[in-house]
Protein backbone atom coordinates (compact mmCIF):
# COMPACT_ATOMS: atom_id res chain seq x y z
CA UNK A 1 0.00 0.00 0.00
CA UNK A 2 1.03 3.43 -0.71
CA UNK A 3 1.59 5.94 1.67
CA UNK A 4 -0.03 9.20 2.34
CA UNK A 5 1.58 12.76 1.61
CA UNK A 6 1.37 13.68 5.52
CA UNK A 7 3.47 9.99 5.65
CA UNK A 8 5.91 10.43 3.47
CA UNK A 9 6.97 13.35 4.75
CA UNK A 10 6.80 11.83 8.10
CA UNK A 11 8.91 9.42 7.50
CA UNK A 12 11.67 11.42 6.37
CA UNK A 13 12.09 13.58 8.91
CA UNK A 14 11.99 10.78 11.49
CA UNK A 15 15.27 9.46 8.94
CA UNK A 16 16.82 13.18 8.07
CA UNK A 17 16.59 13.66 12.55
CA UNK A 18 18.02 10.25 12.94
CA UNK A 19 20.98 11.36 10.63
CA UNK A 20 21.83 14.77 11.68
CA UNK A 21 21.95 13.30 15.96
CA UNK A 22 23.79 10.48 14.74
CA UNK A 23 20.41 8.42 16.80
CA UNK A 24 19.54 5.45 15.06
CA UNK A 25 15.63 4.41 14.63
CA UNK A 26 13.75 1.17 13.83
CA UNK A 27 12.46 0.36 10.21
CA UNK A 28 9.04 1.17 9.18
CA UNK A 29 8.38 -2.71 8.33
CA UNK A 30 9.12 -4.60 11.10
CA UNK A 31 10.47 -7.16 8.54
CA UNK A 32 7.53 -6.75 5.65
CA UNK A 33 7.48 -4.57 2.78
CA UNK A 34 6.21 -1.85 1.72
CA UNK A 35 5.74 -0.37 -1.66
CA UNK A 36 9.39 0.65 -3.75
CA UNK A 37 7.53 4.18 -5.51
CA UNK A 38 6.43 5.30 -1.66
CA UNK A 39 9.86 4.49 -0.48
CA UNK A 40 11.60 6.34 -3.94
CA UNK A 41 8.87 9.34 -2.36
CA UNK A 42 10.62 9.61 1.52
CA UNK A 43 13.97 9.57 -0.50
CA UNK A 44 12.74 12.43 -2.49
CA UNK A 45 11.66 14.49 0.23
CA UNK A 46 14.57 13.44 2.51
CA UNK A 47 16.84 14.72 -0.19
CA UNK A 48 15.00 18.01 -1.00
CA UNK A 49 15.24 18.99 2.91
CA UNK A 50 18.99 18.45 3.33
CA UNK A 51 19.11 20.33 -0.58
CA UNK A 52 17.03 22.99 1.42
CA UNK A 53 19.33 23.22 4.14
CA UNK A 54 22.27 24.19 1.24
CA UNK A 55 23.47 20.61 0.32
CA UNK A 56 24.33 20.51 -3.81
CA UNK A 57 23.68 17.75 -5.28
CA UNK A 58 26.43 15.74 -7.06
CA UNK A 59 25.88 12.45 -8.23
CA UNK A 60 24.26 9.18 -7.76
CA UNK A 61 24.76 5.97 -5.95
CA UNK A 62 24.14 2.22 -6.51
CA UNK A 63 23.43 -0.67 -4.13
CA UNK A 64 23.24 -4.25 -4.07
CA UNK A 65 25.09 -4.75 -7.14
CA UNK A 66 27.19 -7.44 -5.94
CA UNK A 67 26.07 -10.99 -4.37
CA UNK A 68 28.73 -10.01 -1.27
CA UNK A 69 26.84 -7.16 -0.53
CA UNK A 70 23.22 -8.75 -0.80
CA UNK A 71 24.30 -11.62 1.33
CA UNK A 72 25.79 -8.93 3.59
CA UNK A 73 22.70 -7.64 4.39
CA UNK A 74 19.80 -9.78 2.88
CA UNK A 75 18.53 -7.32 0.57
CA UNK A 76 18.49 -8.76 -2.99
CA UNK A 77 17.67 -5.82 -5.62
CA UNK A 78 19.50 -2.92 -7.08
CA UNK A 79 18.50 0.29 -4.99
CA UNK A 80 19.44 4.28 -5.96
CA UNK A 81 20.50 6.89 -3.77
CA UNK A 82 21.59 10.46 -3.88
CA UNK A 83 25.17 12.01 -3.47
CA UNK A 84 25.46 15.26 -2.07
CA UNK A 85 28.28 17.92 -1.67
CA UNK A 86 28.31 17.26 2.00
CA UNK A 87 29.21 13.73 1.40
CA UNK A 88 32.15 14.42 -0.49
CA UNK A 89 35.78 13.50 1.37
CA UNK A 90 38.58 14.54 -0.94
CA UNK A 91 40.99 11.42 -1.54
CA UNK A 92 43.62 11.17 1.19
CA UNK A 93 41.37 13.61 3.52
CA UNK A 94 39.75 12.78 6.37
CA UNK A 95 36.89 10.79 7.90
CA UNK A 96 35.40 11.96 11.28
CA UNK A 97 33.48 9.19 13.05
CA UNK A 98 31.61 11.86 15.20
CA UNK A 99 28.08 12.31 13.82
CA UNK A 100 28.01 8.92 12.60
CA UNK A 101 26.35 6.20 14.14
CA UNK A 102 27.56 2.66 13.06
CA UNK A 103 29.63 3.39 9.79
CA UNK A 104 31.14 0.93 7.71
CA UNK A 105 33.71 1.43 4.36
CA UNK A 106 33.42 -0.46 1.09
CA UNK A 107 35.25 -0.53 -1.69
CA UNK A 108 33.52 0.91 -5.28
CA UNK A 109 34.13 1.81 -8.62
CA UNK A 110 32.59 5.43 -9.81
CA UNK A 111 31.51 6.58 -13.00
CA UNK A 112 31.81 10.29 -13.86
CA UNK A 113 29.00 11.34 -16.47
CA UNK A 114 29.54 14.43 -19.22
CA UNK A 115 26.28 15.46 -19.77
CA UNK A 116 22.67 15.37 -18.71
CA UNK A 117 21.05 11.84 -19.37
CA UNK A 118 17.69 12.49 -20.99
CA UNK A 119 15.23 9.42 -19.80
CA UNK A 120 12.33 9.88 -21.63
CA UNK A 121 14.55 8.93 -24.85
CA UNK A 122 14.15 5.56 -25.12
CA UNK A 123 17.48 5.85 -27.10
CA UNK A 124 19.47 6.83 -24.38
CA UNK A 125 22.37 4.97 -23.40
CA UNK A 126 23.96 6.19 -20.40
CA UNK A 127 26.92 4.38 -20.79
CA UNK A 128 28.33 6.83 -23.97
CA UNK A 129 27.45 9.55 -21.56
CA UNK A 130 30.64 8.25 -19.07
CA UNK A 131 34.20 10.19 -19.62
CA UNK A 132 35.85 8.83 -16.82
CA UNK A 133 36.20 6.10 -13.81
CA UNK A 134 37.73 6.06 -10.62
CA UNK A 135 38.51 3.57 -7.78
CA UNK A 136 36.53 4.80 -4.83
CA UNK A 137 35.52 4.38 -1.26
CA UNK A 138 31.89 4.42 -0.08
CA UNK A 139 30.97 4.99 3.66
CA UNK A 140 27.45 3.77 4.57
CA UNK A 141 25.87 4.62 7.97
CA UNK A 142 22.47 3.33 7.89
CA UNK A 143 19.87 5.21 10.00
CA UNK A 144 18.21 2.09 11.29
CA UNK A 145 19.06 0.78 14.55
CA UNK A 146 21.59 -2.38 13.66
CA UNK A 147 21.24 -2.03 10.34
CA UNK A 148 17.93 -3.83 10.05
CA UNK A 149 15.77 -3.24 7.37
CA UNK A 150 13.64 -4.13 4.25
CA UNK A 151 14.24 -3.20 0.53
CA UNK A 152 12.08 -0.22 1.12
CA UNK A 153 13.11 1.41 4.30
CA UNK A 154 17.06 1.27 2.87
CA UNK A 155 15.86 3.22 -0.26
CA UNK A 156 13.93 5.83 2.13
CA UNK A 157 16.74 5.98 4.29
CA UNK A 158 18.68 7.58 0.77
CA UNK A 159 20.46 4.05 0.68
CA UNK A 160 22.40 4.38 3.92
CA UNK A 161 24.59 6.78 2.16
CA UNK A 162 27.05 8.88 4.85
CA UNK A 163 30.16 10.00 2.88
CA UNK A 164 32.43 9.01 -0.25
CA UNK A 165 36.15 9.46 -1.59
CA UNK A 166 37.07 9.23 -5.31
CA UNK A 167 40.63 8.07 -6.53
CA UNK A 168 41.93 9.86 -9.43
CA UNK A 169 39.39 10.07 -12.58
CA UNK A 170 40.98 7.67 -15.40
CA UNK A 171 39.94 6.97 -18.76
CA UNK A 172 36.98 4.65 -19.92
CA UNK A 173 38.44 1.18 -19.78
CA UNK A 174 36.90 -2.51 -19.31
CA UNK A 175 36.18 -2.99 -16.00
CA UNK A 176 34.68 -6.16 -15.80
CA UNK A 177 37.71 -8.02 -14.07
CA UNK A 178 40.25 -5.76 -11.94
CA UNK A 179 41.07 -7.13 -8.83
CA UNK A 180 40.48 -5.08 -6.13
CA UNK A 181 41.68 -4.85 -2.64
CA UNK A 182 40.87 -2.85 0.70
CA UNK A 183 42.98 -1.91 3.13
CA UNK A 184 42.71 -1.17 7.02
CA UNK A 185 45.74 0.15 8.81
CA UNK A 186 47.92 -2.55 7.91
CA UNK A 187 45.59 -5.14 7.35
CA UNK A 188 43.94 -5.84 4.26
CA UNK A 189 39.86 -6.18 5.36
CA UNK A 190 38.76 -7.35 2.07
CA UNK A 191 39.77 -8.70 -2.01
CA UNK A 192 37.31 -8.98 -4.62
CA UNK A 193 36.87 -8.03 -8.34
CA UNK A 194 34.67 -5.28 -9.98
CA UNK A 195 33.23 -8.47 -12.00
CA UNK A 196 31.64 -9.25 -8.35
CA UNK A 197 29.61 -5.92 -9.64
CA UNK A 198 26.56 -7.32 -11.48
CA UNK A 199 29.45 -9.13 -13.71
CA UNK A 200 30.57 -5.65 -14.83
CA UNK A 201 30.08 -2.32 -13.16
CA UNK A 202 28.88 -0.42 -16.43
CA UNK A 203 25.85 -3.10 -15.92
CA UNK A 204 24.30 -1.09 -13.28
CA UNK A 205 24.30 1.99 -15.33
CA UNK A 206 21.36 0.86 -17.21
CA UNK A 207 19.59 -0.24 -13.91
CA UNK A 208 20.47 3.25 -13.03
CA UNK A 209 18.62 4.87 -15.61
CA UNK A 210 15.89 2.50 -15.18
CA UNK A 211 15.13 3.34 -11.97
CA UNK A 212 15.80 6.56 -11.88
CA UNK A 213 13.46 6.94 -14.94
CA UNK A 214 10.53 5.51 -13.07
CA UNK A 215 11.31 7.65 -9.85
CA UNK A 216 12.43 11.03 -11.54
CA UNK A 217 15.67 11.08 -10.12
CA UNK A 218 17.47 13.26 -12.42
CA UNK A 219 21.05 12.58 -14.28
CA UNK A 220 23.22 15.26 -14.38
CA UNK A 221 25.85 16.42 -16.17
CA UNK A 222 29.08 15.98 -13.89
CA UNK A 223 27.34 13.78 -11.63
CA UNK A 224 29.13 10.97 -9.58
CA UNK A 225 27.62 7.70 -10.10
CA UNK A 226 28.71 4.97 -7.48
CA UNK A 227 28.51 1.32 -8.91
CA UNK A 228 28.08 -0.31 -5.52
CA UNK A 229 30.22 -2.29 -3.27
CA UNK A 230 32.42 -5.42 -4.84
CA UNK A 231 32.81 -6.87 -1.25
CA UNK A 232 30.93 -6.84 1.97
CA UNK A 233 31.24 -3.95 4.17
CA UNK A 234 33.74 -3.73 6.72
CA UNK A 235 32.27 -1.86 9.94
CA UNK A 236 34.41 1.24 11.46
CA UNK A 237 34.62 1.24 15.17
CA UNK A 238 35.55 4.52 17.51
CA UNK A 239 38.89 2.47 17.87
CA UNK A 240 39.74 1.73 14.31
CA UNK A 241 41.73 5.03 13.49
CA UNK A 242 44.35 4.65 10.48
CA UNK A 243 44.34 4.85 6.95
CA UNK A 244 41.55 3.14 4.90
CA UNK A 245 42.58 2.11 1.26
CA UNK A 246 41.40 0.68 -1.83
CA UNK A 247 42.91 -0.68 -4.90
CA UNK A 248 41.91 -1.81 -8.16
CA UNK A 249 44.02 -2.69 -10.49
CA UNK A 250 44.74 -0.45 -13.45
CA UNK A 251 42.66 2.02 -11.80
CA UNK A 252 45.24 3.21 -8.92
CA UNK A 253 44.04 4.07 -5.46
CA UNK A 254 42.21 6.11 -3.00
CA UNK A 255 42.40 6.60 0.71
CA UNK A 256 40.73 8.54 3.55
CA UNK A 257 42.22 8.67 7.01
CA UNK A 258 39.92 7.75 9.86
CA UNK A 259 39.61 9.80 12.58
CA UNK A 260 37.68 9.07 15.96
CA UNK A 261 34.80 11.22 16.47
CA UNK A 262 35.11 14.10 19.65
CA UNK A 263 32.95 12.02 21.59
CA UNK A 264 34.34 8.72 20.38
CA UNK A 265 32.02 8.24 17.57
CA UNK A 266 31.50 5.18 15.71
CA UNK A 267 30.07 3.07 18.53
CA UNK A 268 26.89 1.32 17.63
C1 LIG B 1 22.89 -0.23 1.87
C2 LIG B 1 23.85 0.36 0.86
C3 LIG B 1 24.36 -0.64 -0.16
C4 LIG B 1 26.27 -1.03 -1.82
O1 LIG B 1 27.33 -0.60 -2.29
O2 LIG B 1 25.86 -2.17 -2.05
C5 LIG B 1 25.51 -0.11 -0.92
C6 LIG B 1 23.58 -0.87 3.04
O3 LIG B 1 24.31 -1.85 2.87
O4 LIG B 1 23.35 -0.39 4.18
O5 LIG B 1 25.89 1.02 -0.82
MG1 LIG C 1 27.96 1.29 -1.57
Amino acid sequence: MSLTDGEVVELAHELDDAQTSAHAVTGRSGGEDWDVASAYRVQRHLMSRRHSRGERPIGLKLGFTSRAKMRQMGVHEVIVGQLTDAMDVPDGGELDLGGLIHPRVEPEVAFRIARDVDLDDPRTSIATAVDAVAPALEIIDSRYRDFRFSYADVIADNTSAAAFVIGPWTAVRPLDNLAVRMDLGPRTVSVGTTGAILGDPIRGLRLLAEISRRHSIPIRAGDVVLAGAATAAVPLTGGTGGTVTAQVSGLGRVSVRVVPGRNGGGAS
